[in-house]
This record gives structure tokens, C-alpha cells and sequence, in this order.
């Protein structure tokens, strides 16, 4: 045996971009703890870290491909896998057109060096306009805001959490998912230290979060009555003549016009929709305005609901007028050493509702269709339906909305591939798995996460373990796909290579900003806190912040029809929420025997006097239904959650007989998303609506 080395890398699991110090043996991992040495996470990391260690030696992992046959799967080789895969494709464009194949893109694309890299030539070498993604079920709206608002959907302000006096949550739960759009390894520290330092953390959400736990205050709302809110909040900033731009004075265009739209918005008239009292609104709106700095932060309880799009504007708007933009202690622009604006130039036209979906007429945005109409999209006949399909890092059957749907339009398709490292509920459709390498097999660089990141820091991990000899990375996979699809040879570029150019081209390049010098600091380099750069970063032609853009206030009367008559089905009295969970990480952590141990997490929480009217005992089995589907599920009664709302988790519902995740299956769960609709979405941006979805409750 050799001696024990030490490795340092980030973990890739979720945003928040934890140093990790990995002691290991041969190929075997002795220990995975944080490292202490990096100047971002200083030793930070949560429990699902540990798991990178299952995910390696997992016994059901995917090596090499698989094929589906009449009796079962069966072990092909690469070349031979790529042959058929290429030829199906080639075959099915030729008889229905090149929109005939679609792409559905995951959540891991986004944390793998390889696919950020990859993703885009492949899909231009697909030919298809047919792309979908998790992002359609995530964070949509703060893109769409930011093209509209700022002239680049990716130039995303993020909270400025290490300096602010006063800091509102709307909708995310950062304790528990350690941040998203806010790349910040130990949140929760980083939020006690607001308090130490005698700031005020506030927390809206229908549930009594751990984040609210912790916060100063927690306000109950409504469920997707956030608008209304940040609307309430804004409308007292006007009429108190409190707008206060400082030095984005002149940068700012339509704030006369949006001050008459927010007069309709005041405190007394939304209050009894938000289930907020207007007093407590308005003394929201005042402290925020009193303190020295402060920043409203909105996240997913915000982002996939019916009003999604509003609420990511207001939010902007909202930190803009109360002087909190660009400026320390409020939102920011990062300035990450890979830019992904590089070559974006001002005044770059948006792709915002170029195209609009076949079957709905949802919009086109950033190169892709809403998952939402995914499944419509394939079981619509017509010209320019989809009959084939790739599936790369996503299980959308568990993580979109109507799962079920979906998995019977996966049925229905003439071929489907998928690449991923399990043979689970979705991937189950595939007549192809192509299983990439993954977490500590793969070199790791978060072009994105630094991109949202809470202040300027770089990092590159090399990987940890070579890849056995049958295994191929997942960029790999695709680069071959490509030469095969377009009849040319396969493209001799890595993704260090495409790293290490854009390093040195991006705004540290003058510094001496390369792979080699990450190479040299394994435990990252910290290139300080955030810096007011909104002259340098805004992509607007004029260089100007659009405080209303147009389809915003298009949108409002349908916002103004929920206060008109509140559409209520009597079939459906509750409001069903989600909910993530420290030891699990959207559908796919699962089989890790370290991360899921213990009792069943999958669990619905509803009000005790809800409980009690519907007769319904703690631990007791209860059939929750709506529109589109039922589960049964175990109740948990709790008064964290609001009367008429009830929570269960996302990411569950690993009992399906075709999957091979066998730890994942002894603890299945149910899925939250046969309950949701594909059909209820915010028209505006085309996101999923994962959140207040009217269901009924009774006893199993
Ligand atoms: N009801 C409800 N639904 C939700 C949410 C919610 O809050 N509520 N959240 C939404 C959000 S925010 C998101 S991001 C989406 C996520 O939606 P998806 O991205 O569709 O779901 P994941 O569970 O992230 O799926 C990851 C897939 O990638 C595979 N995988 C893991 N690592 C690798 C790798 O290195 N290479 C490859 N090739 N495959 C890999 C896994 O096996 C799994 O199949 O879910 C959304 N769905
Ligand atoms: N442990 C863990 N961490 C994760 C993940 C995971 O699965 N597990 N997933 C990762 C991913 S992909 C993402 S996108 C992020 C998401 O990160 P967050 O957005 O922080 O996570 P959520 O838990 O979805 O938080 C949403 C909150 O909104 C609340 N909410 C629901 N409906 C409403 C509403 O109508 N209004 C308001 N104001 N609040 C509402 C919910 O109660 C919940 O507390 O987390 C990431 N981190
Ligand atoms: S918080 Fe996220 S990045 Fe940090 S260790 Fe946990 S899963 Fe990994
Ligand atoms: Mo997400």
C-alpha cells in the first residue's frame, strides 16, 4: 500500500462551493473534511460533502453504456453505443426535421467544468432548436429580469451578505440549501454575523424555515402573494419620498411611471391577501429604508410560482429605489474571473420571445423552451413534434412538474438517450445510457457559481482519481456525439484548454490570471469583496437600468385579478409548498447510504388545527391529491407551517420498478411533483409554478 495523500478540490454537490481536504489511500478516500485553507469556505462544509466518497465506490453506478432490449439491459461498448445513437438521431431528423430531436439539460451540467464548457457546441451540433432544462423549473425569472432590466440575463445581482445592516429572505431557505443565486459557503455563519454586527435578518415565507428559525423575524405570507408584498414595500418608499438612488441618479430610466403603478399597491390594500398586516409591512419597508445598507433577497418560494417573473423585478426595483444597488451591503455584480459576458456587448438583442413554444406559445428565452411543455411537446401531433430525445444530468421525471405526464410522453417517443450515472426514473426510457465520470473522477471549476458568488474568488480542482479504462467524462461523451452528428472528426480541445484562455482573457488576465496559477494555490484565491461595477458590467445599450420594462407591466393585470376574485377551488382547499432537506440534494444523492439513514424525511407537515378538522393524527397516512394526481403520504403535525398550507420535500419518489438505485429504493418517498401541474405556470417567464399547489387532504 502507499502512503496517505492529502487532495484539495471544491465540492461540485451544490452552489455554496465548499474547500474540501480529501486524505486518501490508493484509490481509496480515507476522509473528506473542509478545508481550512480556503479563503472562501475557511473549513465550511455540509454532510451531503461526505457522500462525494458513495458516489465514487457506488455499486450501482453506470460504468460503461447500457442498452434496453425485450429481456432486460444489456452492456454495449462505446463505439458501438455512439454508432446506433448517431445513426437513430440522423434517421428521425431526416423523416420529421431537425426539431424532431430535443435536449432536457439538469442541474449537474451546471456543476461540471466539462458540460459548462461543452454544452453549447453540442447542442449547436444537434441542429435542434428543441432545448429545455432544470432552469425553467428554478431560477428563470431572475434571468429574465436581468436581461430586461440590466441588457444580460446572466448578469445576475447578488446579495452583498458580508456587509449589509438588513437583510429580507423572501422565499429561500438558505440554512438548509447553503444559498443559490448567492454562492456562500456557511450562509448560516454569514448570517449570524449580520446579527453580530447589530444588523436585523427578516424572513418571509409560509413555513417557519430553519432560516427563519434563526432570523430576528419571521412574517408568514400567503403563498405566491409576494408581488403583492414587494409592491406594498415599494409603494411605501414612494409615498414616504424616500427613493433614494444615490449614485445611480442618472441610470436609472422609468421611475415616474412606476411610481404611479405602485400607488395602487399600498400596505392596507394588499394586507389581507399577503396575510401580512399592513402595519407590519410598513415598518418592513421603514427599517429597510432606516438601515445604513440592506438588501432583499428572493429565491425559490419566490421564483416557481404563478407570479415568478413580478417578483424577480420588484426585487431589483426594490433595492435599486431604497439606494441599496451596486453599492457594499446591498446587491451587487460579481466580477468572476471567467466572465461569462466576456463578449457580450452593450446593447445585445435578447432571445426573449424570438420564438414561442409549438403547443402553448410559452416563450423562447436563452436558447431554450420551458420544461413545461415538454411533455405536451412530444405527445402533440404535428409538424415539428418531438419524437426523440437526450436527457443529460436530469431526471425531470422526478424533478418537473407533472413527473408523470412526462414519463408517459418518454414512453411515447421513437428513441431517447440519456447521459447519466444512474438507470433511475427517468433514464429507465432511455433505449441508451452513456454513464459520464463524476464528482471526484472529474477536474472541477465553478463557471457559474462564481458568477453569483458573494465575493470574487477563484478556484480550480484537478481530479482527484483517473478514470478507469472503460469510463469516459461526460464532455467526452458529448464531443463524440458531435463529430458524429455534423460527420467531422472529434475536436482536440479540453475544457482546461477553453479555461485557461478565457483566465487569461477575463478581467484578472492583466493580473496574470491562468490555470498554471490556480495550479500553484490548490485551495483557491481570494480576489476580494464585491465592487460597485455597474458602469463596467451593464449590457443596456444606453448603459442604463430599466426600472419597468414593458412586459412587466403588461403582466399586472393578471396579478390585479387575484385581489379582483382570489380563485378558489373548493376540490382543492390547500396550499401545497416544497420543501429541500439538509442530507439530500434535489432526485439523485438518494443512494448514498450515509445520506439517507434514519427515519422516513419524506414527510408532510400541515397545521395542528388543520389536523384537527380533518381528523388527522401525527404519523398517520394521508392522500393528498390535486388536479393532475394523489400520493400517500405520512403526516407530521407541526404549527411551523401555515393554516391552509401544507410542505412536503422535492426530490423523492424513488419507487419505481424499472430503476436500479437500491439504497435510494429502500427509503423511496413520494413525488411532489405528480401533484404539481406543467399546465399552471407563470405565463410571463414560462417558469414552473412548484409552489401553492391547491391540493385536498383526507385520510388514507
Ligand atoms: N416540486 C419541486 N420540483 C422541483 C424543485 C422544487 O423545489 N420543487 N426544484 C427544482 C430545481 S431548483 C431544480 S435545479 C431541478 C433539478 O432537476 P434535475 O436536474 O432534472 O434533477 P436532478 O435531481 O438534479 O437530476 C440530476 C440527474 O443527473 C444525474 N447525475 C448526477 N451527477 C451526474 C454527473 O456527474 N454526470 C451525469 N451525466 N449525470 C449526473 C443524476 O443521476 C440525475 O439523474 O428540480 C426542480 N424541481
Ligand atoms: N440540502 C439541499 N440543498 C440544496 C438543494 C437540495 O435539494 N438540498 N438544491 C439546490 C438547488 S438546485 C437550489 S435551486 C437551491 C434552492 O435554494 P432555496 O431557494 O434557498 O431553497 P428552498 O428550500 O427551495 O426554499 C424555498 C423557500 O420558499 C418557501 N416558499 C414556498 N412557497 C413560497 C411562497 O409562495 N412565498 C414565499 N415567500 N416563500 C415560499 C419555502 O417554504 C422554502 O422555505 O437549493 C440548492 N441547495
Ligand atoms: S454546502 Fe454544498 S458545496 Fe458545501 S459541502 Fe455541502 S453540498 Fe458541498
Ligand atoms: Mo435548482
Amino acid at each position: 500500500m502507499s502512503e496517505i495523500n492529502t487532495h484539495y478540490r471544491n465540492c461540485n454537490i451544490c452552489e455554496a462551493m465548499c474547500g474540501l481536504e480529501i486524505k486518501y489511500q490508493d484509490n481509496n478516500i480515507i476522509s473528506i473534511k473542509g478545508d481550512q485553507q480556503d479563503p472562501f469556505s475557511k473549513g465550511y462544509h455540509c454532510p451531503k460533502a461526505m457522500a462525494l466518497a458513495d458516489f465514487y465506490t457506488d455499486k450501482d453506478r453506470l460504468k460503461t453504456p447500457i442498452r434496453r432490449t425485450d429481456t432486460g439491459w444489456e452492456d454495449i461498448s462505446w463505439d458501438e453505443a455512439f454508432e446506433e445513437i448517431t445513426e437513430k438521431f440522423k434517421s428521425i431528423q431526416q423523416q420529421h426535421g431537425n426539431n424532431s430531436l430535443a435536449v432536457y439539460l439538469g442541474n449537474p451540467n451546471a456543476h461540471s467544468l466539462g458540460n459548462s464548457i461543452l454544452l453549447k457546441p453540442f447542442t449547436k451540433s444537434l441542429g435542434t432548436v428543441n432545448r429545455y432544462s432544470s432552469a425553467s423549473a428554478d431560477q428563470l425569472p431572475h434571468h429574465v429580469a436581468s436581461n430586461f432590466m440590466f441588457g444580460a440575463g446572466m448578469l445576475i445581482p447578488v446579495p452583498d451578505i458580508d456587509r449589509t445592516d438588513f437583510m429580507l429572505i423572501i422565499g429561500g431557505n438558505p440554512v438548509v440549501s447553503n444559498g443559490s443565486m448567492m454562492t456562500a459557503p456557511n450562509v448560516i455563519g454569514r448570517i449570524k454575523a449580520i446579527q453580530q454586527r447589530g444588523g436585523k435578518v427578516v424572513v418571509v415565507d409560509p413555513r417557519r424555515s430553519r432560516t427563519a428559525k434563526i432570523a430576528d423575524q419571521h412574517l408568514y405570507i400567503r403563498p405566491e402573494k409576494d408581488a403583492l408584498l414587494l409592491f406594498a414595500l415599494i409603494n411605501r418608499v414612494f409615498t414616504t419620498n424616500k427613493v433614494n438612488l444615490r449614485h445611480l441618479a442618472t441610470k436609472v430610466e422609468g421611475l415616474d411611471e412606476l411610481a404611479l403603478i405602485a400607488k395602487q399597491y399600498s400596505a392596507k390594500v394588499v394586507a389581507d391577501f399577503v396575510g401580512i398586516s399592513a402595519d407590519s409591512i410598513t415598518t418592513l419597508a421603514d427599517e429597510m429604508m432606516a438601515a445604513d445598507s440592506a438588501v432583499c433577497y428572493s429565491r425559490m418560494g419566490a421564483s416557481t410560482q404563478t407570479f415568478g417573473g413580478l417578483c424577480l423585478w420588484l426585487t431589483n426595483v426594490l433595492n435599486i429605489i431604497t439606494g441599496n444597488f451596486d453599492r457594499a451591503g446591498g446587491a451587487m455584480f460579481p466580477q468572476p474571473a471567467f466572465d461569462l459576458l466576456r463578449n457580450h456587448t452593450r446593447g445585445h438583442k435578447t432571445s426573449f420571445g424570438q420564438r414561442q413554444s409549438r403547443v402553448r406559445k410559452l416563450p423562447f428565452f436563452n436558447g431554450e423552451f420551458p420544461v413545461s411543455t415538454l411533455a405536451e411537446e412530444i405527445q402533440t401531433e404535428g409538424e415539428g413534434q418531438i419524437k426523440s430525445l437526450i436527457t443529460i444530468a436530469g431526471n425531470p421525471v422526478l424533478s418537473a412538474p407533472s413527473g408523470n405526464k412526462l414519463a408517459q410522453a418518454f414512453k411515447s417517443l421513437d428513441y431517447m438517450v440519456s447521459v447519466d450515472i444512474y438507470l433511475n426514473e427517468t433514464t429507465q426510457y432511455a433505449n441508451i445510457i452513456l454513464p459520464g465520470t463524476t464528482g471526484v473522477e472529474n477536474s472541477h471549476f465553478d463557471i457559474f457559481f462564481n458568477s453569483f458568488s458573494v465575493r470574487n474568488t477563484v478556484k480550480y480542482s484537478a481530479a482527484l482519481f483517473e478514470k478507469q479504462a472503460e469510463q469516459r467524462s461526460d464532455w467526452q461523451i458529448l464531443q463524440e456525439i458531435s463529430a458524429r452528428m455534423t460527420n467531422t472528426v472529434v475536436e482536440t480541445y479540453t475544457p482546461e484548454m477553453i479555461l485557461d484562455m478565457e483566465l487569461k482573457s477575463g478581467p484578472y488576465g492583466a493580473q496574470g490570471m491562468s490555470l498554471q496559477k490556480l495550479i500553484d494555490n490548490p485551495h483557491g484565491i481570494d480576489l476580494g469583496p464585491l465592487k460597485p461595477c455597474l458602469d463596467e458590467r451593464i449590457k443596456t445599450a444606453e448603459g442604463m437600468i430599466n426600472l419597468l420594462p414593458q412586459l412587466y407591466v403588461d403582466d399586472l393585470p393578471r396579478l390585479n385579478a387575484i385581489m379582483d376574485s382570489p380563485i378558489t377551488d373548493p376540490r382543492y382547499p390547500f396550499e401545497l409548498i416544497g420543501r429541500r432537506l439538509v442530507k439530500s440534494h434535489n432526485t439523485w444523492t438518494q443512494n448514498s447510504t450515509r445520506l439517507v439513514k434514519g427515519k422516513n424525511p419524506c414527510t408532510l407537515e400541515l397545521h395542528p388545527q388543520d389536523a384537527a378538522t380533518l381528523g388527522i393524527s401525527k404519523g398517520q397516512m394521508v392522500k393528498v391529491s390535486s388536479r393532475v394526481g394523489e400520493i400517500i403520504i405520512e403526516a407530521v403535525v407541526t404549527d411551523d407551517i401555515s393554516q391552509g398550507v401544507v410542505c412536503m420535500p422535492q426530490g423523492w419518489g424513488h419507487n419505481q420498478k424499472g430503476t436500479r438505485m437500491t439504497t435510494a429504493a429502500k427509503q423511496p418517498g413520494v413525488s411532489m411533483n405528480d401533484l404539481t401541474d406543467a399546465n399552471k405556470v407563470d405565463t410571463l417567464t414560462g417558469n414552473a409554478v412548484l409552489n401553492g399547489i391547491p391540493v385536498a387532504i383526507s385520510v388514507a
